[in-house]
């Protein structure tokens, strides 16, 4: 088979068995079931190679927040690539786009953030992230001060330093992560943990389990605190609305950095450019990826705050970085992403129009049999599966339903994760009344689905 002649979904599927190693898959089963093959996209809808449409109700994976096909990105790559493909930014050089880049990410963050480390993704972003927090208490004369407090759930990449800030249990589970040095406490998820206390109660239990933490360790061995602003792949965690208030209250009181991941949040997906501006938070680092280029080229980066760049500057060479750090092509894309995002309004619709429209539209979903609770912030959104709205109780072993639910899902032209029973949305910013109207008929109907098919 050349590259020219257009290979059928199976040729395509025997090469991918025989070759391919998948991110996060259990290769017999993929084996056995044949790999989609998503061959093109425009807007928000995927084309699989038998020519199924698809509504993408992840945006990718939390990241296509302009859409697909914007040719705007494609002839900036293509400009970019004819008059430098490539150059460092080691031994004292950089590149027009990724300087341009970082005053635009300056401009858009937090006041006292006004500096850019730039990265090939985001779970190289928190590795960043370990290395400059404790690089920042050495130069403080804190040497001490290493350890970093994460939370159960939380998601922060799959490299050693990102799986262990993360709280997955089953990736610490293969290969004894994680590292020394990283520590975790609950996270706030009042619906599946919150038992008898109200949202409120548990919100506020949920924070102080990090004075406790504090406590417990001693505020001189602690480098920093790492939260998403909503918790993404651990499944739409939104933490009560007493919850991050609380967080602030501890850490006004204590001497350590705060680092927002804000990988999934950040680039409009709260409806503010940041999660970091919806929570009103002073971060010292924010991770980011994904919306940085709207997926069209992989890119993270850390912004890092003025207390956090002075001390670095005080400690002279930093030796940290990748052989990517400001690609001028990635760039290039990133600064065509931010003009479209901040020219067509697209955040400004995203809170305004499209977050309120969906919110409203996936919330009639809760009366339904299958569902016990619908949340929402911005445009991400889940809705839980259970077998008894009242006692919250799953069916059958976790993830029953929603497995069942997301393959009924994509059989039915719709793109919606699982966590365990809990599916999960987050489509791209710029999707329409019209298309949030299908979306939710498609989850109405594929719900319908699931429950017929639990009942039997
Ligand atoms: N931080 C957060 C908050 C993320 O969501 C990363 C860091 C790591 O980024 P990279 O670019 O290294 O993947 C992420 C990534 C899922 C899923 O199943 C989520 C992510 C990645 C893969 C799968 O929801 N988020």
């Amino acid at each position: 088979m050349t590259s020219q002649t257009k290979a059928t979904t199976a040729e395509l599927q025997a090469l991918d068995a025989a070759h391919y190693l998948h991110p996060f898959t259990d290769h017999r089963q993929l084996g056995a079931r044949g790999t989609r093959v998503i061959e093109r996209a425009d807007g928000v809808y995927l084309w699989d190679s038998d020519g199924n449409r698809i509504l993408d109700g992840m945006a990718g994976l939390w990241c296509v927040n302009i859409g697909y096909g914007r040719i705007e990105l494609a002839d900036a790559a293509y400009r970019q690539m004819r008059e430098l493909p490539y150059y460092n930014s080691f031994f004292q050089c950089a590149n027009p786009p990724a300087i341009r880049l970082a005053a635009a990410i300056a401009e858009l963050a937090p006041e006292h953030m006004n500096h850019v480390f730039f990265t090939g993704s985001g779970s190289e972003a928190n590795d960043t992230v370990l290395r400059m927090v404790r690089r920042y208490w050495d130069i403080k004369g804190k040497p001490g001060k290493k350890t970093i407090i994460s939370r159960i759930n939380g998601y922060h990449g799959s490299t050693v330093a990102g799986a262990s800030l993360g709280g997955m249990a089953p990736m610490h589970a293969q290969g004894d992560l994680p590292i020394p040095g990283i520590v975790h406490i609950p996270q706030p998820y009042w619906y599946g943990e919150g038992g008898d206390m109200s949202e409120e109660e548990f919100g506020l239990w949920a924070a102080r389990q990090l004075e406790a933490k504090i406590h417990e360790l001693g505020e001189d061995k602690i480098a920093a605190f790492i939260a998403e602003p909503i918790q993404g792949a651990g499944g739409v965690i939104i933490p009560p609305a007493s919850y991050w208030p609380e967080i602030k209250r501890i850490l006004a009181q204590h001497d350590i950095l705060l680092v927002v991941d804000e990988v999934i949040c950040g680039f409009g997906r709260t409806g503010e450019w940041f999660g970091s501006q919806y929570y009103d938070l002073q971060p010292d680092l924010m991770p980011i990826a994904k919306g940085m280029t709207s997926g069209y080229l992989p890119m993270g980066g850390v912004i890092v705050g003025d207390r956090v760049v002075e001390a670095l500057s005080e400690g002279g060479e930093f030796f940290h970085g990748y052989t990517y750090s400001g690609h001028p092509v990635a760039a290039a894309v990133a600064l065509e992403n931010l003009r479209i995002l901040r020219e067509e309004g697209i955040v400004d619709y995203a809170r305004n129009e499209a977050a309120p429209y969906l919110q409203g539209r996936i919330a009639e979903l809760a009366d339904h049999p299958l569902v016990g609770e619908v949340r929402g912030v911005g445009m991400l959104g889940a809705i839980e599966l259970v077998k008894d709205k009242a006692t919250r109780e799953r069916f059958g072993e976790k993830g029953t339903a929603g497995g069942l639910c997301r393959d009924i899902c994509v059989a039915n032209g719709l793109v919606m994760r699982a966590v365990g029973d809990t599916m999960i949305m987050s489509p791209p910013l710029v999707i329409s009344r019209e298309q949030i109207d299908e979306l939710v008929g498609l989850i109405r109907h594929c719900l319908d689905l699931t429950l017929e098919k639990l009942r039997v």
